[in-house]
């Protein structure tokens, strides 16, 4: 059955792809899957229709037949559980695989989200200055240890996966931080994901909905 989820109808990136429904268009180019998309204003994400479908009035949400999911990770997983693809066939090359999604939502991103939300709202506070060497600095221990493990491979476990597609999209909200550059294969690993042709055809789509509010 074609899924539909939410996304922004003005993201505020203008189309940059960082908004979370840019990783569930990616899946579901990455297994064929058509896909519909319910554009909502941030008003309409607070409305009680949508609260229905999430409970904290964010993008994205999933509805597929009588199913609704939020949580990125929650539908990447239902997805690549559902399409071959984004999962390895062996029993524990796919709970490796789910190991790194997890690991990309809740290792890795959270300094990256903190450090992004630091540079949008903090830049005026007198605390500014201390506060962001700080939390780049916890970035780097991250990037740091991913490199390590990543070493010369192209992925992070064999083949390309779901775990890499959720780690890529969480790295590439540092693009513009000058952080990633400090790594040369993580910048690797995030440029090879972002040149798979899926990734172009996700990415194209969400631009798609800027450009045309923009024109509008
Ligand atoms: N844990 C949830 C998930 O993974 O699905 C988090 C969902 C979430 O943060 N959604 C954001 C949202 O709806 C959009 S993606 N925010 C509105 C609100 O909370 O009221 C986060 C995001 C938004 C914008 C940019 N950007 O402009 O660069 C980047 C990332």
């Amino acid at each position: 059955m074609r899924p539909t989820i939410t996304a922004f109808a003005n993201s505020p990136d203008e189309g940059a792809g960082q908004a979370r429904d840019m990783r569930l268009r990616w899946a579901f180019e990455e297994v064929g899957l058509p896909y519909d998309v319910r554009l909502v204003s941030f008003r309409e994400m607070k409305q009680p229709a949508h609260l229905a479908l999430h409970p904290f009035g964010q993008i994205p949400t999933y509805e597929e037949g009588n199913l609704a999911l939020f949580e990125s990770g929650t539908i990447i997983l239902h997805v690549a559980e559902r399409n071959p693809g984004l999962l390895p066939d062996d029993a524990n090359g796919r709970a490796r695989a789910i190991m790194w999604i997890f690991a990309a939502l809740s290792t890795v991103e959270p300094p990256i989200v903190e450090y992004d939300q630091a540079d949008l709202v903090e830049r005026d506070k007198p605390w500014f200055g201390q506060r962001l060497p700080m939390l780049q600095e916890r970035i780097r221990v991250r990037l740091g240890q991913l490199s390590a493990h990543l070493g010369d491979a192209d992925w992070l476990d064999g083949d390309f996966s779901a775990g890499d597609l959720m780690m890529v999209t969480v790295l590439r909200r540092l693009h513009g931080s000058g952080l990633i550059e400090e790594f040369p294969n993580i910048a690797a690993y995030v440029a090879r994901g972002e040149a798979r042709p899926a990734y172009s055809r996700a990415f194209a789509a969400q631009l798609a909905v800027f450009t045309a509010a923009s024109s509008d």
